[in-house]
């Protein structure tokens, strides 16, 4: 399998996070790629190749361009306050304030994001843009006929919605790349998210389309971030009603329970008749993931890529989240493995 990977992403270094009322060091770090990378390389996955450049438009067709200008002159505006501290927000247009756009840095700031977990550094937007662009790469891999590629995407995306950042997440690299099969020429499209997070950015920008199924398996949202989506009762609306499946679990969730909601929503996929996988590959579903509850072992990684295989279909992997950084390599590479035996 091939793997599109690209160094930019190390231009993107949040300092910290807020975690149990502490400021700590951020968990979605470098080292997380380098060591998917190094496995990637010591299993003999296949080539590694550097990511195309296909511009700002196949972006566009998923964040709005207000959005997109917004994220890539924060820096420079920030740069103005002489601080030496990352760009973070720290008010937000919740209930009985208005959505509306400030013109200040801080207030369009709240206005495109929804939690403080996505910090701006000077390397952020390119590090994001390139990331978009290896998903895009590995789709173009696909459409040239690969049974499958590797998107080793960092930053992550599948917390990011049209115009809003957070939970690690700015550009949306799962959506971009599904949206590029659709333009060219493909009619369904399903997204796998087997993210420990709900895929609350994904789900919110194919929420009223039947072109995309998007199906998700997921820590259960009433104890776990992002808390304010992911619920099974939340199936799509309009044109989208019935193409949007949520597979919320309990805390402590092993294999057995984790791959009975892995076999449902595969159904789905069955069902929808889908030309077209996309993974979003986050392994923070592992047992000794820093910030997630559930309790997948190495080993689950394999069957996980066996039964995404059995579905048949072309699948494009987009690395998400996975936070237990030594071990992110083998779990991440199991999957692949697993698909390929
Ligand atoms: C892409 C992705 O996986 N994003 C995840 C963002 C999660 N942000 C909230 C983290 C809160 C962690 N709380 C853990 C408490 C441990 N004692
Ligand atoms: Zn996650």
């Amino acid at each position: 399998m091939l793997t599109i990977y690209s160094d930019d992403h190390h231009l993107h270094h949040g300092r910290c996070e807020l975690i149990d009322g502490q400021l700590k060091p951020c968990f979605e770090m470098p080292s997380r790629a380098d060591h998917v990378l190094q496995r990637v390389q010591k299993q003999n996955l296949g080539a590694v190749e550097a990511p195309k450049d296909f511009g700002l438009e196949p972006i566009a067709r998923i964040h709005s361009r207000d959005y997109l200008e917004f994220f890539k002159g924060a820096w420079e505006r920030w740069t103005e306050f002489n601080t030496d501290g990352d760009l973070l927000p720290y008010t937000w247009p919740a209930r009985t304030l208005r959505a509306i756009k400030p013109t200040s840095l801080h207030g369009q700031l709240g206005y495109y994001s929804f939690d403080g977990g996505a910090p701006i550094t000077a390397g952020t937007w390119q590090a994001a843009y390139s990331a978009a662009q290896v998903a895009l790469t590995a789709q173009a891999e696909i459409q040239r006929g690969a049974r499958a590629a590797f998107a080793l995407c960092r930053p992550p995306g599948h917390h990011a919605a049209s115009d809003l950042m957070g939970g690690y997440c700015y550009l949306n690299n799962a959506a971009i790349a599904a949206q590029a099969f659709l333009d060219q020429g493909h009619k369904k499209v399903a997204i796998l998210d087997v993210d420990y997070h709900h895929g609350n950015g994904t789900q919110s920008i194919f929420y009223e389309r039947s072109d995309v199924l998007f199906t998700s398996i997921h820590g259960h949202p009433e104890a776990e971030f992002p808390f304010f989506l992911g619920y099974d009762d939340e199936r799509g609306e309009g044109a989208g009603e019935g193409f949007n499946f949520n597979y919320p679990l309990p805390a402590g969730s092993g294999w057995d329970v984790w791959s009975a909601a892995l076999d449902q929503a595969c159904g789905e996929i069955d069902s929808y008749g889908a030309d077209i996988i996309v993974v979003s590959l986050g392994v923070d579903t592992f047992k000794d993931d820093p910030i997630s509850q559930f309790k997948l072992d190495s080993p689950d990684y394999l069957a996980m890529g066996k039964r995404i295989a059995a579905l048949g279909k072309p699948t494009l992997f987009v690395m998400e989240g996975g936070y237990a950084v030594e071990e992110i390599g083998i779990n991440a590479v199991n999957v692949l493995e697993g698909f390929e035996q």
